[in-house]
């Protein structure tokens, strides 16, 4: 559900909706909360419960101490900070109140806030507020969601070059390029009568084409924007006993799975996060490979070719003092071409045994997992095998939103069928339809075009209080 506003306008043009509060840190014990308040009359609703100085009368950007009271009682011994409208991350009058960080102290205090005429916030309804007060474009206030969600360094350089608006200015650059086009167009469509030409047909043709260019080597980051915000999802399969377990043990450094002996051990699927080089592997150790009449392990064996669907890499593990059959033969090559997209690793393990047979050619890597022996080879392949064919320094811009991703291609098509109407002689109002659409698609990634169910879906994502 949208928020509907009750707008009013203030002196600096800037909208002031009614007010709202939220705890803005988590929820849990910790050496003090913020309780976040935003909109018209925060700071006087928030005066009426404060005692300490006169809220009403204090500058913006100022600290003071006082207590919350209700009914003349106390509260909580509080910080109160006042930003004054516009200078304030929502753009509105906004008080952030550190009380101390208790669950039921935090929840106190915003008890009282809320007692004042003051309503809870909803997800993201800060961020939005200052979005739609101008204070940040779309894709940056989706960066806002982003950053605090991100789980390595890389999706957190991602999340703030987003935020400081790299991807909104490219856009921008595309959508003044596009106006201009556009306008050249219109105008000739305005003196058709007197038949003048204002665009080179080619003119225009090679500077779609520029800008489809442009575009392209933006969409061609997506892929390794998409692994580093959301990690690489590596899956270690392969037949019981072969040691999945040891391996995902030896690269965590710690004893996360149980490893025995006994084959069939692990009966569902592991997850552990890890970083390597900054980047997020979310390694999922699975059930091995194997026909079984036990129920619970068949489960597990299940679990784990679904793994494998959900993958980005998957690495097939074999112990090589077990001769390799011509079924586990078989098996591996059906993976390359059942998941011909992913990346696939066959790793042979335990070479610190006798290895049985020859094993020239089959893997990628031997190693062995107990022993650490080439385990710093195969995180050098992991890593490898998902990126390489990218190409892409994961430092410079990155497109990580399948949002954004889906935009640019609907704006690389739209200039496509300009072109070619241009190609084909159409007249200029058809071509001009054309870049209309490409504008509005860009403009959707900027917030320059919003819809209240776009608005919704993004930040509803969002946590309370942001
Ligand atoms: N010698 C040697 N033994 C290993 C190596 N890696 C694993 N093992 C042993 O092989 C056995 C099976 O290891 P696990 O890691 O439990 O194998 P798994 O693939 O997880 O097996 P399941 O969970 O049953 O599918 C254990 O006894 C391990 O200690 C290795 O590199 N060398
Ligand atoms: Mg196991």
């Amino acid at each position: 559900m949208l928020i509907s506003y009750l707008l009013s306008m203030n002196k600096d043009n800037l909208y002031q909706s009614d007010p709202i509060a939220a705890i803005a840190t988590p929820v849990g014990e910790g050496g003090i909360a913020v309780i976040r308040v935003s909109g018209k009359d925060a700071i006087a609703k928030v005066g009426t419960i404060f005692r300490g100085k006169n809220l009403a009368e204090v500058d913006s950007h100022t600290v003071h101490f006082g207590h919350i009271t209700k009914d003349g009682r106390k509260i909580d011994e509080v910080l109160a900070t006042v930003f004054r409208s516009p200078k304030s991350y929502t753009g509105e009058d906004t008080i952030e109140i550190s009380c101390h960080g208790g669950v039921l102290v935090s929840q106190a205090v915003l008890e009282t806030v809320l007692s004042v005429g003051v309503r809870s916030a909803e997800p993201g309804e800060f961020t939005q507020r200052a979005f739609l007060n101008g204070k940040m474009e779309l894709s940056q206030a989706e960066a806002v969601a982003d950053l605090i969600h991100a789980r390595s360094r890389k999706a957190v350089e991602a999340a703030q070059q987003q935020l400081d608006g790299a991807l909104g200015k490219h856009i921008d650059v595309f959508r003044q390029q596009i106006i201009d086009a556009t306008a050249l167009v219109e105008l000739e469509l305005d003196f058709i009568e007197e038949d003048v030409e204002f665009a080179s047909k080619d003119q225009l043709r090679k500077l779609l084409l520029e800008l489809n260019t442009e575009i392209e080597k933006l969409l061609a980051t997506y892929e390794t924007g998409r692994l580093v915000k959301h990690g690489i999802k590596t899956v270690f399969v392969g037949k019981p006993n072969a040691g999945k377990s040891t391996l995902l043990n030896a690269l965590m450094g710690k004893e996360r799975a149980i490893v025995s002996e006994i084959a069939g051990t692990t009966r569902d699927v592991i997850d552990a996060d890890w970083s390597l080089d900054g980047l997020l592997f979310t390694l999922t150790d699975t059930a091995g490979l194997r026909d079984t009449e036990d129920l619970i392990e068949a489960e597990g064996v299940r679990r784990s070719h679904k793994a494998m669907d959900d993958a980005d890499l998957i690495v097939y593990l074999k112990d090589l003092s077990e001769q390799i059959t011509d079924a586990e033969k078989h098996l591996i090559a059906d993976l390359r071409q059942k998941y011909v997209h992913k990346s696939i690793l066959s790793v042979g393990n335990k070479l610190d045994l006798n290895v049985n047979g020859d094993v020239s050619g089959l893997f990628d890597l031997l190693i062995s997992a107990k022993n650490l022996d080439g385990i710093d080879e195969l995180k050098v392949r992991m890593k490898k095998s998902v990126l390489s064919n990218q190409e892409i320094d994961t430092s410079g811009l990155l497109v990580t939103s399948s949002r954004h991703r889906d935009a640019l291609q609907k704006t690389y098509q739209h200039l496509k069928d300009a072109m070619n109407a241009l190609e084909a002689g159409t007249t200029g109002d058809f071509v001009s339809i054309d870049l209309r659409a490409a504008l509005h698609e860009l403009g959707t990634i900027t917030g320059n075009i919003t819809t209240e169910d776009l608005l919704d879906s993004i930040f509803s994502r969002f946590c309370i209080g942001k």
